[in-house]
């Protein structure tokens, strides 16, 4: 009876996190946010500004404190609700650092060399930091400590997240039970925002700063026409969605109208019946967009204007993450053998 009770009342718990690493683009929110806002009734919620993260590539100091503010701002401005999830600062709470610590010493070093993200991103750099190498078991950390069952991320996360149960797993095995076995959560739609100036590439935010490649979730209304109307599609005039390569351009901005509108493909294939070429289809799509982030961008505008405001929900977030994970960094102490105090 008790034990159908608290099953009951049991919502699983989610983690996931974003590094402040340059302007959030529609990608992250379509792919990330959104969905994070949306089902934070249903589950018990850690969303993390993963500011140790951003410094494995030497951000510029003052940029970084900068961008983790503005990142917090955009999430609480997205509509992620103190009340119903922690929102919180990584290097806020010392036990992600101490945990990777401890990881690190369980993990095999030939498991990060295989890492795809460490192989892409020290590809032709003549110096690499242990950091990013290492990257995967803060990360590894930062969900171990929270007992997340579902970590919602990317499809280009999904090996990290594959890691962390494998740490978690050796971890489990040469220590005793002592962390849950997390699952990667892929969302269906919204998986794959691509560049309007490349299809075939990824929309991310460290490339906003290229001219055409993103649209910037705090981008003006007239920015985000102006970026859409110069989107790269191709020469056949055909409004459908498709697998075909050459095609990537239209596929994408179809997508896009599709999560945002939450219609089917048919419906919104049927929305351009009409349409007297790709103008018309590039507009529509800007609208809808526009739409979407304009709230947005004016919730944001208040919250990052109070600083002090800001700091205030994140040092309680800081606070409720610290509850949850010091208790878990205890228990790898004491599993490891070391005198806890
Ligand atoms: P960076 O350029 O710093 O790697 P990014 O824009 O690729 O940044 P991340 O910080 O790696 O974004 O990811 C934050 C979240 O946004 C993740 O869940 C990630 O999967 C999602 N995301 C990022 N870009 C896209 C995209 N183009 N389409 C869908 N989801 C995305
Ligand atoms: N590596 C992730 C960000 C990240 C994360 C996490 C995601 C850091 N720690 C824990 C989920 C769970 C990224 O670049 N998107």
């Amino acid at each position: 009876m008790w034990e159908k009770k608290v099953y009951m009342n049991e919502k699983n718990t989610v983690f996931s996190g974003v590094q402040p690493s340059g302007d959030p683009q529609l990608g992250n929110y379509l792919g990330a946010f959104k969905g994070w806002v949306e089902r934070q009734e249903e589950k018990d919620n850690y969303f993390c500004v993963v500011d140790l993260h951003a410094l494995t590539v030497t951000p510029d100091p003052i940029e970084l404190r900068k961008q983790t503010r503005e990142l917090a701002a955009i999430l609480f401005a997205c509509g992620i609700d103190p009340d119903k999830s922690t929102l919180f600062v990584q290097s806020h709470v010392s036990s992600h650092a101490e945990s990777c610590w401890l990881l690190n010493c369980v993990t095999p070093i030939g498991w990060l060399e295989r890492m795809t993200q460490f192989k892409d991103k020290s590809k032709g750099q003549e110096r690499v930091s242990t950091g990013l190498l290492d990257y995967p078991v803060l990360m590894a950390g930062d969900i171990l400590l929270y007992d997340a069952q579902e970590v919602p991320v990317g499809e280009d996360q999904k090996q990290h997240v594959e890691l962390a149960r494998d740490i978690a797993e050796r971890f489990n095995r040469i220590y005793g039970e002592t962390f849950v076995i997390p699952e990667p959560v892929i969302p269906e739609i919204g998986g794959r925002v691509m560049g309007l100036n490349d299809p075939n590439v990824k929309m991310s935010k460290s490339y906003s700063h290229i001219r055409g490649h993103a649209v910037r979730m705090l981008d003006d209304p007239k920015e985000i026409e102006r970026s859409f109307m110069r989107a790269v599609t191709d020469s056949s005039n055909e409004i459908r969605f498709s697998d075909d390569p050459d095609r990537a351009g239209v596929n994408n901005l179809l997508g896009i109208y599709k999560v945002i509108t939450g219609k089917p493909e048919e419906s919104v294939e049927r929305d351009f019946y009409d349409a007297r070429g790709y103008g018309d289809l590039k507009k529509a799509v800007a609208e809808v967009v526009i739409e979407e982030l304009s709230p947005i961008r004016e919730k944001y505008h208040q919250l990052i204007n109070d600083v002090e405001e800001l700091d205030r929900l994140l040092s309680i977030g800081a606070e409720q993450a610290r509850a949850i994970s010091d208790q878990k960094l205890r228990l790898m102490k004491e599993k490891m053998g070391l005198i806890v105090s």
